[in-house]
């Protein structure tokens, strides 16, 4: 690096030369709030996804189903954590980051406000939710910054299980009775377009995509990710002996991948605005776990006092 090159320009080298920024090291003030932004957006995003699954804990259909589904739940509670705390090493504030997810400001992945009518549709949260924040996170272990790209390593593990477990629960219903059959078809149908929102609007229409990629906090684009999504999955669908609603899904030899068709993204934006089926149903249920919670921070707050009180006590006392 030469002495000329300025503090971003340094920055740039240093990224493109793939080392990783660590909390201490200087960065631009845009790079630290994109990472705040994605990192508490993706934190949200697994705190409110434990609502879908968690609303079948109680009717899973046999005991090994329910260990299974407590275990899955409980690690999207734990990756929160770990997004959370990723997310304070660049100065945001936890309190503030949770204020927002229960005012209604802050965005969490679209995914999430669609309901769970059926036990199908707990194997396709598994199989395509999961399988589609593999494909997106599995680039995220090699994100620039080293602390979202540490918890992203871990996190893929877990998420690796998740994914079979709803595969598994949908190849079971798919080799069972023809009701059950069409209980995982109707999931299928049901999960297949909003789990391909997940990877947000195409390359064209986002607005975040082509500086993260430069800064390499994205390494491929929502598009890209997309299709990487579908091309893995068409043949685990067809394994299953099920159908993806998509008439237009075909495969082109000359691409070397599946056309697929049309995404309704105004349904897409839709949501996010806050207007999907179950949006104002997963806030609600997060303020009321919070209010309910208000009895643990408080004895946590006054644990810690008094373990700060004693140690200035000692303090002064040596
Ligand atoms: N839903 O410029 P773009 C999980 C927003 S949890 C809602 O492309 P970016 C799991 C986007 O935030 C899976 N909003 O943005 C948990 C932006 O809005 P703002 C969560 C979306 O950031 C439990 C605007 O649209 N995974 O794995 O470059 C059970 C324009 O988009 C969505 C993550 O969060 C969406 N789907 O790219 C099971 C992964 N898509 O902030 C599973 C980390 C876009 O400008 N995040 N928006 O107002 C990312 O990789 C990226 O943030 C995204 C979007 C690919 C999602």
């Amino acid at each position: 690096m030469t002495k000329e090159m300025n503090l971003e320009e340094r920055f740039q080298a240093y990224v493109d030369g793939e080392n990783k920024v660590e909390p201490k090291d200087w960065m631009p003030e845009k790079y630290r709030k994109t990472l705040i932004r994605q990192i508490s957006q993706h934190a949200h995003s697994e705190v409110v996804g434990m609502l879908p699954e968690a609303n079948w804990i109680t009717r899973a259909p046999s005991l090994r189903r329910k260990v299974a589904l407590l275990a899955k739940v409980q690690d999207e509670a734990g990756h929160g954590l770990y997004l959370y705390s990723a997310a304070e090493t660049l100065g945001a504030d936890r309190m503030d980051m949770v204020d927002d997810l229960l005012t209604g400001k802050a965005k969490y992945s679209s995914i999430f406000n669609y309901p769970t009518p059926t036990w199908a549709d707990i194997g396709a949260i598994g199989w395509l939710v999961d399988g589609a924040a593999i494909a997106n996170q599995v680039m995220l272990c090699r994100t620039s910054y080293g602390p979202y790209s540490r918890a992203m390593v871990r996190i893929c593990k877990e998420e690796s299980f998740h994914q079979r477990q709803g595969y598994e629960i949908l190849m079971t219903l798919a080799q069972g009775t023809p009701e059950q059959k069409q209980m995982a078809q109707d999931a299928l149908n049901r999960w297949w377009w909003p789990s391909l929102m997940m990877f947000g609007p195409t390359d064209d229409n986002s607005p975040n995509s082509a500086q993260s990629m430069k800064w390499k906090i994205k390494r491929k684009s929502n598009d890209e990710l997309r299709q990487e999504f579908i091309d893995k999955t068409i043949p685990q669908a067809e394994y299953l002996g099920l159908t993806v609603p998509d008439p237009d899904l075909k495969w082109n030899e000359e691409r070397g991948h599946y056309d697929f068709g049309t995404i309704d993204w105004a349904e897409f934006y839709q949501v996010i605005k806050g207007n999907g089926k179950c949006n104002k149903q997963r806030l609600r249920a997060r303020q009321e776990a919070h209010a309910k919670g208000e009895w643990v921070r408080e004895a946590a707050n006054a644990y810690a006092e008094k373990q700060a009180a004693r140690k200035a006590k000692e303090g002064s006392a040596a």
